[in-house]
């Protein structure tokens, strides 16, 4: 589970500068670990215009290779057999929806301590922690946490995999690591880069350095 979370890029069409497909497609040849699809915000698609989409991209991440996950919408990821589900607080239970999925990867985003430990009961495979720095691209996201959250938790006593989300750049991706996490999940970093495949390859790189 740790090496898929190195480089984990989170992707709806609201986020692309240019066809979802393109951006998913150029992130995995850079090295992208793994992909969520996260169809969110004003403009997302919906019906069957995001399943069309969800099942191109699954396309693409199967011929790297790299697991799909789909955010929130456990519907579709059953419908089209993903590779994984990732939820947040606000959404089904994670229980629930690790009764639903089996054995599929269980992602849960977590803010405390305590969110983590009952994230680890649920069966969560890892979680998300953020927003590490402030985004722009979650609009009900929580106050900025830095990232004493992930060297609490690990101090705590966590183990789960963690993966820090919120505002993360190649530059900040290093610290992020070196506080406890086993990668990055970014959209804005990959999808607004000018070269989709070099930003990728080049957040991969400081995570992977710092993970030495
Ligand atoms: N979840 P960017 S922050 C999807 O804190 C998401 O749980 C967050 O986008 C959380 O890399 C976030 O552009 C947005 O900041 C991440």
């Amino acid at each position: 589970m740790r090496r898929y979370l190195r480089m984990y890029l989170v992707v709806g069409s609201v986020n692309c500068r240019e066809s979802p497909l393109r951006v998913v497609e150029e992130a995995l040849n850079g090295g992208a670990t793994m992909i969520q699809f996260r169809e969110k915000g004003p403009g997302a698609l919906t019906g069957e215009a995001k399943l069309a989409l969800a099942l191109e991209l699954q396309a693409a991440c199967r011929r790297a290779g790299v697991p799909f996950i789909v955010n929130d919408d456990v519907e579709l990821a059953a419908r089209i057999g993903a590779d994984g589900i990732h939820v947040g607080q606000d959404d089904e239970s994670a229980g629930a929806v690790r009764a639903r999925i089996g054995n599929r990867i269980l992602g849960v985003s977590a803010h405390t301590v305590k969110e983590a430990r009952t994230a680890l009961l649920h069966g969560a495979d890892y979680i998300g922690v953020g927003p590490i720095y402030p985004t722009i691209s979650k609009e009900d996201a929580r106050p900025v946490q830095g990232m004493r959250v992930i060297e609490e938790m690990r101090s705590q006593g966590i183990r789960l995999p963690i993966v820090g989300i919120g505002g993360i750049t190649a530059e900040r991706a290093g610290e992020v690591v070196r506080a406890g996490a086993d990668g990055v999940a970014v959209i804005s970093a990959v999808t607004q880069a000018e070269n989709v495949r070099t930003a990728t390859a080049e957040l991969l790189k400081q995570v992977t350095e710092a993970a030495l």
